[in-house]
């Protein structure tokens, strides 16, 4: 039997997740809205650190100052009463209709400008609830036709937004970094940042790159074809992994975010045993949906599932670190080798060009 998850182990959930409602472009919903106070309650119940929102999961879109006010206070009490943190929040910048065309590349400059004061505002309420990593996914941020887009406007856009949302994190002196989540297409036909490489090369180009990373989602790398564990393993040696999405995918088509560990539970695997191998110390987020045809009981049913299906892998990574012909094999296979650098100390290209030993 595996331990049962403790808020050592740093699992963080949505709010968005477990209180998904299951509605998707062919039917409607199949439960309940989830009130977030009980949320906060049944996640510390289970075992679970962190919770995590987006503005309007909180704060329904267009509520009026005490309103909100009232949201905040009910949440921050559920808070203290369980202790559980906030250590990410995120903007909903995609359900509304005036974000049909994006947000911070929408073609209309007036949505682009709303759209910053919107997460702004939000930056503001995770501050002062103590979160230290504030996603941006740019979920409409794309466009179904290429001549709708001028991708290099868009691309200067996203720069001069993100640089923007970072100085002013700076000036307000928030201890926040920004973690860009790509994903490649869904909702929109193609969305701009697509997969983490992308994402990590435009960071590069930004003024305030430092403070800005990525959180790359398992079923998003999945959904590209891409090996998510090659993703992840390069945005750790760019020391750029502020944040991460688990879930599960079954390949290209839809984003499915089933239970981590469902779909590729190999890849799975080797993703733990990354994480855990190279000390990577943030959340481990599941951005999970609870199939459709759960009731709500069965929604917290699936929402176990990943902080189990987590535990028992990271149990069998060590397993596989510490069986001696696992290390044996590795040698056999040369993979220490790689850790060599190719050139001696101090060789230089024409040295090694007239080197013919190898
Ligand atoms: C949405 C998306 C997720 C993102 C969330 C953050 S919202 O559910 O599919 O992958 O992480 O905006
Ligand atoms: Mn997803
Ligand atoms: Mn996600």
């Amino acid at each position: 039997m595996v331990a049962d998850p403790t808020p050592d182990d740093r699992f963080s959930f949505g709010l968005w997740t477990v209180g998904w409602r299951a509605a998707d472009p062919f039917g409607d919903p199949t439960r309940p809205a989830l009130d977030p106070v009980d949320t906060v309650h049944r996640l510390a119940e289970i075992g679970a650190w962190g919770v995590t929102f987006h503005d309007d999961d909180l704060i329904p879109f267009g509520s009026d100052d005490a309103d909100r006010q009232r949201a905040v206070a009910r949440f921050r009490g559920a808070l203290e009463r369980t202790g559980l943190v906030v250590p990410m929040a995120t903007t909903n910048l995609f359900g509304h209709p005036v974000f049909r065309d994006g947000a911070l590349t929408s073609n209309d400059r007036e949505v682009r400008r709303f759209a910053l004061r919107k997460v702004m505002r939000n930056m503001d309420l995770a501050a002062e609830l103590g979160a230290t990593t504030y996603v941006l996914w740019g979920g409409r941020e794309g466009s179904e036709t290429d001549a709708a887009k001028d991708v290099r406007a868009a691309m200067d856009r996203y720069r001069e937004g993100i640089d923007t949302l970072a100085a002013y994190v700076t000036e307000q002196g928030y201890d926040l970094r920004l973690a860009l989540e790509p994903k490649p297409n869904e909702p929109r036909g193609d969305i701009l940042l697509p997969t983490i490489g992308h994402a990590l090369a435009f960071i590069s180009t930004l003024e305030h790159h430092e403070i800005v990373g990525v959180n790359p989602e398992v079923g998003h790398e999945q959904m590209a074809g891409l090996d998510v564990v090659h993703g992840v393993g390069q945005a750790l040696w760019q020391d750029k992994l502020f944040h991460i999405d688990l879930n599960g995918q079954r390949g290209p088509r839809y984003d499915q975010d089933l239970v981590f560990g469902h779909g590729d539970v190999l890849s799975a695997f080797f993703l733990v045993d990354l994480l855990e191998h190279e000390g990577y110390t943030g959340p481990r987020h599941f951005d999970f949906k609870p199939p459709r045809t759960e009731d709500v009981d069965g929604a917290w049913v699936a929402a176990e599932a990943n902080m189990r299906s987590y535990l028992l892998l990271r149990e069998r990574a060590r397993a596989f670190r510490a069986d001696p012909r696992v290390r044996e094999a590795l040698e056999a296979s040369r993979v220490p080798e790689l850790a060599r650098p190719t050139l001696a100390d101090g060789e230089t290209p024409a040295a090694l060009r007239a080197d013919t030993t190898a």
